[in-house]
């Protein structure tokens, strides 16, 4: 394929193709073959695999005990805006030579913010016209775009939860801007991750006003967005810490709350990432599911933590047993509305060479891959979905269909009691299941 741009930055890669697990040739897939149908969908159709601009092409690795490792080709230009050029350059080969169709950015991963709101304004929409040329020469899609209303040292105190008007106008502003790239981008979807949107101490904190704040302004930038014909869906992306001690979107049971409390429920839906779901002391398949329930499962950050020290380490995927149980979770509620699977991953501070990018994106988009098919081979071909129906089996026939479908009152329950007695155990069968789990994993 050819490859848009001047300068070739991933010298020696050509495009990654699917080869099969019998391949050991590191630079192909082994799973992940992008036009296989499974349960009536091409893999692409399933995923929509997406880069993420800030891990891919900004983060350089720096932690709070060192700087960054990773001298990146595409960052050494002093003009803002030819830096701007290299990295979205840089961008489209390595998505293009993946072989996925999307990306998703924060506002200031396109383009370095300026001193002003103006002068930001105008460097991004120079990148945008930038990025248009490139999207419409590649095909590469815009998954989603959101807004960076986390790093500047002004969002300290929050953004949409900030006790200082000014600060919450500000981040208006800047999620305007974003709003107005994302929709000139035809992106799908809008992201909000409410990085500062929490507190530090309760005490210092009025906790009403800041929600009732944030809902305010989340329902204004939609009423904006749809002002400006945006058709796509917004997500709330939940994450309970880190950055502030405690953040307000701490899970989907919560956000789904909230977004029901402001009156948001049209238009949003959630972006489920899976080392958010572990910090908040969830499975990523407990929060997968909880998000299905309520009709609100938009989309997937892919990554994983480190389980035994609970950090948010943004890892690439590579459970395979973890994410087949999320496939199955994922197949049984018919998908993702309207989002897809974006690599919310970096690679180790250590690992320095271009290709390792490569090599983490290959193995994160095999595992989901495996795990797709697992989980598929589980509702096809075992005994699995009889068995789980057969546990609730008492609400299919008799009282138990009565009471499922309204028919009882409570005092049934006591006359149904009475005339049964005891009921019999009946096992869980907990081992049973995963043992079938492990059968196609
Ligand atoms: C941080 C979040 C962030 C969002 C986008 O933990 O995952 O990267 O996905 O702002
Ligand atoms: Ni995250
Ligand atoms: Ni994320």
């Amino acid at each position: 394929m050819a490859h848009l741009g001047n300068k070739e930055y991933f010298t020696g890669i050509g495009d990654i193709k699917f080869e099969g697990r019998e391949s050991d040739n590191p630079l192909a897939f082994k799973f992940y073959n992008p036009d296989q149908v499974v349960a009536g969908k091409t893999m692409r159709e399933h995923f929509k695999f997406a880069m993420a601009y800030w891990h891919t092409l900004c983060g350089t690795g720096g932690d709070p005990f060192g700087p960054g490792t990773k001298n990146f080709p595409w960052s050494v230009d002093k003009d803002p805006i030819k830096a701007a050029k290299d990295k979205a350059d840089a961008a489209f080969e390595f998505v293009t030579k993946m072989g996925f169709d999307y990306y998703c950015f924060h506002d200031f991963d396109l383009v370095d913010e300026a001193d002003s709101l103006a002068e930001s304004e105008k460097r991004l929409s120079t990148i945008v016209d930038y990025l248009k040329e490139k999207q419409s020469a590649s095909g590469v899609k815009l998954l989603w775009g959101t807004a960076n209303c986390f790093s500047n040292p002004r969002y300290m105190n929050g953004a949409a939860s900030n006790p200082n008007f000014d600060v919450l106008a500000y981040a208006g502003a800047q999620v305007k801007m974003a709003l107005d790239a994302t929709i000139a981008l035809g992106g799908e979807n809008y992201v909000f991750w409410g990085g500062r949107e929490g507190y530090m101490s309760l005490l210092n904190t009025d906790m009403k006003r800041e929600q009732d704040n944030i809902g305010r302004f989340l329902g204004m930038a939609r009423d904006y967005a749809r002002k400006q014909g945006f058709k796509g869906t917004f997500f709330i992306e939940p994450k309970p810490m880190e950055p502030t001690k405690h953040q307000y979107d701490f899970d989907a049971a919560t956000s789904i709350n909230s977004i029901r409390e402001y009156g948001l429920e049209d238009d949003f839906k959630l972006n489920i990432e899976v080392n958010h779901a572990t910090l908040a002391q969830h499975t990523f398949q407990h929060e997968l599911q909880v998000a299905a329930n309520a009709g609100m499962l938009g989309s997937i950050d892919a990554n994983r933590g480190d389980y035994q020290n609970g950090w948010d380490t943004d890892q690439f995927p590579n459970n395979v047993l973890e994410v087949t149980e999320a496939m199955l979770v994922f197949l049984k509620s018919g998908g993702l509305q309207g989002g897809g699977v974006n690599f919310d991953a970096k690679t180790r501070r250590n690992s320095t060479d271009l290709e390792d990018i490569f090599h983490a994106h290959i193995g994160g988009a095999d595992t989901f891959a495996r795990a797709l098919l697992a989980a598929n081979a589980i509702i096809e071909e075992s005994s699995y979905e009889e068995l789980l129906s057969q546990r609730y089996a008492s609400f299919q026939e008799g009282k138990g269909a009565e009471f499922s479908s309204g028919k009882l009152e409570f005092s049934d329950l006591f006359k149904h009691a009475l005339e049964t007695g005891e009921p019999k155990q009946i096992s869980g069968k907990q081992e049973l299941f995963e043992n079938i789990v492990g059968r196609f994993v």
